[in-house]
């Protein structure tokens, strides 16, 4: 069988164990994406599906793009694949030294992995590995936060905060801990960009440090924004002081950018739109506007020359995947930067976010919604809960925009919104205009 859009409709959907997702309530009335230009979707059955997420907060410079497409057929032909294990080839080392440049400080090594939970991981490692380099090896206690998502990997899971990614799999990794979230509707509700209130809970940190003493701690990793439960914006001051009690302890701060990264909050990074430097910095997702799968984790070049002090000919990190740095993902993500830069889209991001913020905060007093936050060129939209059916009301709302034409994302009982950041205007408002109708349509 053939679609309208001339992509194969799968004639059979159960084989496929499908990722975070309702596979038998998905199957009763699939929804196939069959193809996707610039700000569009088009669904299996031909109809133009506006992208409010960016795919899954990674098409930061739209979909399909010629330069991007080309560059991967020209490596693929040229290089399939190369090891990277003691050997090299040269998109790596321009990869690296552009992202180098890109970055914000001192962050001027980058490690190449090929997902957001392999950057996490390979953070984590890299913290307790530094600690143990220089000598302080009872350093193995990694921090994390409560609604916090690093991923699924068992490191990832371990210092995240998602109850339901962890309660299938047992007790995770020994000596974690958790800080408080910084969500609060009470103080914080409809704020706009940052929030005034909560920079205080980054002072849990010390209460932390009293229970199981600074030379216990290897790391506290966060997301400068909180994502994937529903874009939690990090109150003014709090990322501050949590540099300032892992600076006066020190502990290492990894930023977990696998989201915030490549202009989504209109700077390169996070660390660069709060002017807050961590010491470690995982990313993924945008680096290549997500046509191949890649991470980037980054470190300061204290954290990478203390590794570099023994002697030459021994591997340094025990830590590396087959396809660590794979040319295609490099081609991908030079042709990605080269966009990026050209169009100078991050600043594009930073210019439109007045626009944005106006027009998602045309939602605040819409029919159940508690309340709408945004911050670069994300928002996001809570619900009050449907009686006993947590996440209920939020989840019809994203059936019923992608109904009228939009794909939004659904965490919990928030919709999120992250599209790709060649929005238009006109497009911001059919995309606010979609969901408003929705809200009305399901309350
Ligand atoms: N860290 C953060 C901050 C992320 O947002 C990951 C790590 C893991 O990346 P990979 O590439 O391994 O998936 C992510 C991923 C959502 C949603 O609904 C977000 C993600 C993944 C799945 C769903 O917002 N982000």
């Amino acid at each position: 069988m053939t679609s309208q859009a001339g992509s194969p409709l799968p004639n059979d959907l159960d084989a496929y164990w499908m990722p975070f997702t309702a596979n038998r309530q998905f199957k009763a009335a699939p929804r196939i994406l069959a193809r996707a230009k610039g700000m569009h979707y088009f669904m299996a059955d031909g109809r133009q599906i506006l992208d409010g997420t960016a795919g899954l907060w990674c098409v930061n410079a739209g979909h399909c793009r010629d330069e991007i497409a080309a560059a991967i057929a020209a490596q693929a032909a040229e290089l399939d694949y190369a090891t990277a294990f003691q050997m090299g080839h040269p998109g790596a080392f321009e990869l690296a030294a552009r992202l180098a440049a890109l970055a914000p400080g001192d962050l001027d090594h980058v490690f190449f992995v090929n997902s957001g939970s392999e950057a996490v991981e390979t953070a984590l490692k890299m913290a307790l590995a530094y600690h143990a380099a220089r000598g302080e090896s009872g350093r193995t206690r990694l921090i994390g936060r409560e609604r916090g998502y690093h991923g699924v990997n068992f490191g990832g899971m371990s210092v995240g905060g998602i109850g339901n990614n962890r309660k299938q799999f047992g007790a995770g990794l020994a000596g974690v801990d958790h800080l408080p979230h910084t969500h609060d509707l009470e103080h914080n509700a409809f704020s706009r960009g940052q929030p005034d209130w909560g920079a205080h809970l980054a002072e849990d940190l010390n209460r932390l440090i009293a229970l199981h003493d600074a030379s216990t701690i290897a790391a506290v990793i966060v997301e400068p924004m909180a994502g994937s439960t529903g874009a939690l914006v990090p109150p003014k001051g709090y990322l501050e002081r949590l540099r300032e009690i892992c600076d006066a302890h020190g502990i290492l701060l990894i930023f977990d950018e696998v989201i915030t990264g490549y202009g989504r909050l209109g700077a390169s990074f996070a660390a660069e739109r709060f002017d807050v430097l961590p010491d470690l910095m995982t990313t993924a997702k945008g680096l290549t506007n997500a046509a191949i799968p890649m991470g980037a984790v980054f470190a300061r070049k204290g954290i990478f020359e203390t590794f570099m002090a023994g002697p030459e000919a021994v591997i340094e990190l025990f830590h590396g995947y087959t396809y660590s740095g794979h040319p295609m993902a490099c081609a991908a993500a030079l042709a990605t930067l080269d966009i990026y830069e050209k169009e100078d889209l991050f600043a594009r991001a930073a210019g439109l976010e007045p626009y944005w913020q106006e027009a998602v905060h045309r939602l605040d007093g819409a029919d159940n919604v508690i309340d709408v936050r945004d911050i670069g060129i994300v928002a996001g939209i809570e619900f009050a809960p449907r009686e006993g059916k947590p996440g209920a009301r939020a989840y019809d709302v994203f059936t019923k925009c992608l109904e009228l034409g939009a794909l939004t994302r659904q965490a919990g009982d928030v919709i999120a919104l992250s599209p790709p950041l060649i929005i238009s205007e006109n497009e911001i408002d059919r995309l606010v205009e979609i969901l408003a109708e929705a809200i009305a349509a399901t309350a």
